[in-house]
């Protein structure tokens, strides 16, 4: 069930009060927090890749369709920016991270935290146990629909359980 569809929040309800964390306020617009230019990439295959280092066996390396072939799954979550923004009932499609982990060579079992790189220098630090958590996911569809630029095309994190700060574009 996507956004067009969905019901407009009662902000008195106790139901919607309890989704709302302390100081936070709800908004049914989709902000944008974006450090830097937002990239336009004109050929995925030829301008964008995936790619894994550090703690595992050895590198990896995925392109647009490769990425796009592993399994995916879609949930309806909660979002909560730190500059106090929270948004409900937000869906996304895209590719567990634990899933992920199983089409990789092997973590180090020392490792301890995952490390997003971006474009323009951008990253996020994001301790491996949360990445594990069943909503923590690598993301290419938000409602229904292929990450807009400014979301985070053609993939980002996503790390509900954290301020949406640690969601990389
Ligand atoms: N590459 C990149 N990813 C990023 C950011 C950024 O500046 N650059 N901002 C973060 C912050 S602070 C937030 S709140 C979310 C915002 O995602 P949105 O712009 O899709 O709402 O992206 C996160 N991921
Ligand atoms: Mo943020």
């Amino acid at each position: 069930m996507f956004n067009a569809f969905k019901k407009k929040y009662d902000k008195a309800t106790p139901e919607v009060q309890d989704r709302i964390p302390p100081g936070q306020y709800l908004t049914e617009k989709f902000p944008v927090l974006h450090y830097g230019e937002v990239p336009a990439y004109t050929s995925l295959e030829q301008t964008w890749d995936l790619r894994v280092w550090g703690e595992v066996a050895e590198p990896a390396r995925f392109s647009f369709a490769e990425f796009r072939a592993l399994p995916t799954t879609t949930f309806t979550t909660d979002i909560h920016c730190v500059t106090r923004w929270s948004k409900l009932d937000t869906t996304w499609t895209g590719v567990r991270f634990s899933e992920f982990l199983t089409h990789i060579p092997a973590l180090n079992p020392a490792a301890q935290f995952i490390v997003f790189h971006c474009e323009h220098g951008f990253t996020a630090n994001v301790p491996l146990e949360l990445m594990l958590d069943s909503e923590a996911m690598l993301a290419y569809q938000y409602e229904g629909q292929e990450l807009t630029p400014d979301h985070g095309f053609p993939l980002r994190a996503l790390v509900p359980k954290k301020y949406f700060w640690k969601s990389a574009k």
